[in-house]
């Protein structure tokens, strides 16, 4: 009796721990110029150069430029030529996130786990080998045409991966204080929230942590809704929005028609500091949604007692809310693009682990102040 116990907890242990992540590896973006992007991102929020690939390296078709900054690695990927599907991609989407890259002990029985499951293989497991050792990498899709690549690195030694060389360069734009990826919101299209939240339930093995329906997020504002899904530990954290029926257009209607599909919306990323990482960004011209200052007329009234002043945060615009375990500070950038699409959130936790949901009509209505500027609402 007892061994039949124990093989059930372990069985049980294994279903849920079919996909173990260690968290995520890096986001990589395609864009029309690498170059100038990833002088962007160095110059506006704070990334290292790190890592190159292109003509220079042996490529032919496209040119990668790797950036980091603490735990947060970037790559900017540009076509070189027409017939390509990096090409194709911004053709069809503008710039926007590609690969939103897992890090793995066994990128192989990623693959084979998730495919099995109903994945859609993107990449079979590859190894990648240089002088630096080697790394392991497979890949499946995920909503519209992003896709999730699983990355093993064995005790890589090199600067990134095999193929890539280190970038050199004399311009080093000092850091903002951006840490890691907190998690990453993808727009589906109508009614498909609960088809990807089963995919990340039955391919991925994540678990679905909280939800907000229209009624959370609909009255005189846009309507979507919003279900979080996480993996096993908590370190990858995926919401998926579809839009909903209001009285105006959606937000996520707004990014389907831009993009032209299912994408990325929005990346939250860390800090230990937000009033001085979003001074930092703000003076190199990032910019964010502008919140009126009724919000703070009341808002220690909904959140209570919090460690910061409330002036900084109100001149720089950031939102605050609590839950059960804390509270968190969060600020939203404008789109990063001509097109409505990709913006970032930048967050501070401290304590909460949910998503901001007090602040959702104050966001939402900021949100919809800049699509009736752009005539589309
Ligand atoms: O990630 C979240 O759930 C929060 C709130 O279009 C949010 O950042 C949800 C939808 C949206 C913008 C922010
Ligand atoms: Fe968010």
């Amino acid at each position: 009796m007892e061994t039949s116990a124990i093989a059930i907890s372990k069985k049980e242990k294994k279903e849920e721990d079919f996909l173990p992540l260690l968290g995520t590896d890096y986001v990589e973006f395609y864009v029309g110029n690498a170059k100038q992007a990833a002088h962007y991102y160095k110059t506006a929020f704070g990334f290292q150069s790190l890592a190159y690939a292109g003509p220079e390296t042996g490529l032919k078709d496209r040119a990668s430029y790797v950036i980091r900054q603490n735990k947060l690695t970037f790559i900017l990927t540009t076509p070189l030529r027409k017939d390509n599907e990096i090409a194709d991609h911004i053709n069809k989407h503008g710039d926007g996130v590609k690969v939103l890259a897992l890090k793995v002990e066994d990128a192989t029985s990623a693959w084979e786990e998730t495919t099995q499951r109903g994945g859609k293989s993107y990449i079979q497991p590859t190894t990648l080998k240089d002088e630096n050792g080697e790394v392991v990498m497979s890949g499946i899709y995920t909503y519209g045409e992003t896709v999730h690549l699983f990355i093993e690195r064995r005790n890589y030694s090199g600067v990134f991966m095999p193929g890539f060389r280190k970038w050199e360069t004399d311009y080093n734009p000092s850091e903002t204080g951006l840490l890691y990826v907190d998690h990453c919101v993808g727009n589906v299209g109508w009614n498909q929230m609960n088809k990807w939240v089963k995919f990340y339930e039955e391919v991925m093995g994540f678990r679905n942590i909280l939800s907000f329906d229209d009624k959370d997020i609909s009255t005189e504002y846009s309507a979507l809704m919003s279900k979080v899904m996480s993996n096993g530990n908590g370190y990858v954290k995926f919401p998926i929005n579809e839009p909903a029926e209001g009285k105006k257009k959606s937000q996520v209607e707004e990014y389907l028609e831009f993009y032209n599909g299912e994408g990325c919306q929005h990346i939250a990323i860390a800090t230990n500091n937000i009033i001085d990482t979003v001074t930092k960004l703000k003076g190199r011209g990032v910019e964010f949604l502008k919140i009126p200052a009724s919000y703070y007329a009341t808002v220690l009234d909904r959140v209570g007692h919090i460690d910061e002043d409330l002036k900084p945060l109100s001149e720089l615009g950031i939102l605050i809310d609590k839950d059960d375990e804390g509270y968190l500070l969060q600020i939203f950038s404008k789109p990063v693009e001509d097109r409505p699409t990709l913006f970032f959130e930048i967050i501070q936790r401290k304590g909460a682990q949910s998503f901001g949901k007090g602040n959702f009509k104050a966001l939402f209505e900021a949100i919809e102040r800049e699509q009736a500027e752009r005539g589309n609402l």
